[in-house]
């Protein structure tokens, strides 16, 4: 393989795709040494063929408004690769979505579920509608018109959709209602369910709690632990509040929320009815966290990112990109020790670079988030057997599964000096389970 041709081809196909091609960069970047090493991948066109989806499903979604007006989104799945399992990953119902961004997400989501050990293929999917300011019948309307299309193409054993951003249980609940009436069956073909109708206990705090478990482990490496750190989270949604929660537990203080209007300082931490808040703010569908200082007292920082505060840990929790070059300088000055991102990309290559430089530990997204859709592959397992696990059960095996991903990034990713660069790590873990698969079962 060669990176600089590989890149050169891609860009020219397609064009402006810029998430999408700074990921595969990523990727490629760091598995090159491996894939050349193994004939068998160039014989096979296998980064040719990881690096295009399978197929992507595109399709109009029409809905009216409360007051009767039509409004028309656009709507895909992108199948990305099915080689060790049916197509699995979220979908994104937000104003900004659009094929790059779930391109960039189903692929990261290839190398993701391969890593936790579960057998699940990559897929994403979703729409640039903005739930902003919509009241929940309009939020059901547009959820089982988007369906309509969607269940063509899904199903238990071939692409199993689940929640991101936009998409919690109450839309799960509403694509799923529409799914059932169309396909006359009641199976796992969503994750992310109501725990009355096939869903697992654990599944909405699994991508925080895991990856606190795996930052936990990375802490572990140099001997330290959660105790006493003070932790700045962006984002205020499932995933930020699973994180806030087990950080919290395990006796940080969260001190940093944020939304796109701004971040709230907490001096005081954020934990116990101030974490239960943050659903609050989800659910009212404003996309605002500037309301919690009223209710807390807390500072509100409008415009403003959370990364310029002084702490320990950083979790961006929001979105891609959300944290880029200038911002890790600024945390690197206030001697930030730990940054994961929860979120898919959250940080720019720019600021990787600059944590990889300073020696801060820096864990990437497919390998820190991986406990979300490990929880899903759980839920869907529990689904075939039709029965369901205790909470204790799911958060044990989730946890061990935080593990396993920790030590795989450590096996592939550790240098000669001792020093883990876990973004290589998960990549050539994730890549060789998935190259392998793809080599068994020859050109498709
Ligand atoms: O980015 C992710 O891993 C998710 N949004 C969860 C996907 C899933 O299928 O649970």
């Amino acid at each position: 393989m060669n990176v600089e041709k590989l890149m050169n081809d891609l860009e020219k196909k397609h064009p402006g795709e810029v998430e999408y091609l700074q990921a595969v960069r990523e990727v490629v970047e760091t598995i090159e040494d491996v894939y050349n090493d193994n004939p068998l991948y160039d014989a096979n066109g296998i980064i040719e063929r990881l690096v295009e989806p399978d197929r992507i499903l595109t399709f109009k979604v029409p809905w009216t408004d409360d007051s009767g007006k039509v409004h028309v989104n656009l709507g895909y799945r992108v199948q990305f690769n099915g080689a060790i399992g049916p197509y699995k990953g979220g979908l994104r119902f937000h104003p900004s979505v659009n094929l790059s961004i779930l391109k960039f997400l189903g692929f990261e989501q290839i190398f993701k579920n391969a890593l936790t050990t579960l057998p699940m293929g990559g897929g994403k999917g979703g729409s640039d509608f903005n739930a902003k300011g919509r009241s929940d019948r309009e939020i059901m309307r547009f959820c089982q018109s988007f369906m309509l299309e969607l269940w063509k193409v899904i199903g238990p054993n071939t692409d199993v959709p689940a929640g991101d951003i936009g998409v919690g249980g109450r839309e799960i609940g509403f694509l799923y209602g529409m799914y059932k009436k169309l396909a006359c069956e009641h199976t796992g073909v969503l994750t992310g369910k109501g725990l009355k109708w096939g869903g697992s206990l654990v599944r909405p705090e699994a991508t925080g709690f895991g990856a606190i478990y795996f930052v936990k482990e990375m802490l572990a490496t140099k001997g330290d632990s959660f105790k006493g750190k003070t932790v700045a989270i962006s984002g205020f949604g499932n995933v930020a509040w699973g994180a806030a929660l087990k950080a919290t537990e395990l006796g940080a203080k969260v001190i940093t929320i944020s939304g796109p209007d701004g971040y709230i300082y907490d001096k005081d931490g954020i934990s116990g009815k101030k974490i239960d808040y943050m659903l609050q703010l989800r659910s009212s569908n404003e996309d605002i966290v500037k309301p919690y200082s009223f209710e807390f007292g807390a500072e509100f920082h409008q415009g403003k990112k959370p990364w310029e505060v002084k702490c320990d840990i950083a979790l961006p929790c929001a979105t891609q990109n959300e944290l880029n070059g200038d911002d890790a300088k600024k945390l690197v000055e206030n001697k930030v020790m730990l940054v994961a991102e929860v979120s898919n990309m959250g940080c720019t290559p720019e600021a990787v670079e600059v944590f990889l430089e300073h020696k801060v530990l820096f864990g990437p997204g497919k390998a820190v988030n991986a406990g979300g859709v490990a929880t899903s592959g759980l839920e869907m397992t529990q689904n075939s057997m039709k029965l369901s696990w205790s909470a204790e059960e799911v958060d044990e095996k989730l946890h061990s599964i935080m593990k396993n991903i920790h030590e795989a990034c450590v096996k592939y990713g550790k240098d000669a000096s001792g020093i883990v660069n876990y973004v290589k790590g998960a990549n050539i873990a994730g890549f060789l389970k998935v190259a392998d698969a793809m080599v068994d079962q020859g050109i498709v």
